[in-house]
């Protein structure tokens, strides 16, 4: 847990999100500005700042947070036809919140390349 982490908050539950699943290492909550109509956020719950900040131990945690998104997307029924998964790093790729996060985009179709 970092102090000033918003997402550590809502791991610690100060802050409650819209939880939409929860094991022991992961949570997923509904994003508070949706780009799609199945927008959620996967984060592990231990604090990891930045993509740049995973090591080969943290490989087992990164499975999970693919697996999970891979669940909620068979749960909200957007798995057939499909969905995106994005993964935000740093400041040109425009991640604004300094917990890793998996954005599981889904429910309409999505272009590419992506702006
Ligand atoms: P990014 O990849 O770091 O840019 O994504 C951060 C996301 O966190 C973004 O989609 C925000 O809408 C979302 N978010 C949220 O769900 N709840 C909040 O209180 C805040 C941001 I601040």
């Amino acid at each position: 847990m970092t102090a000033d982490c918003l997402f550590c908050k809502m791991v610690a539950g100060s802050i409650k999100p819209g939880t939409v699943y929860e094991d022991s290492d992961v949570l997923a909550f509904n994003d508070i500005n949706p780009q799609a109509p199945v927008h959620v956020l996967v984060i592990p719950k231990q604090h990891i700042a930045t993509l740049n900040d995973l090591d080969a131990g943290h490989a087992t945690l990164t499975g999970k947070l693919i697996r999970a998104a891979a669940h909620i997307a068979r749960e909200t029924g957007i798995a057939e036809p499909g969905y995106r998964l994005v993964l935000n790093c740093n400041a040109d790729a425009g991640q604004s919140v300094f917990h890793i996060h998996l954005h599981l985009l889904g429910g309409r179709h999505m272009r590419w390349p992506p702006g």
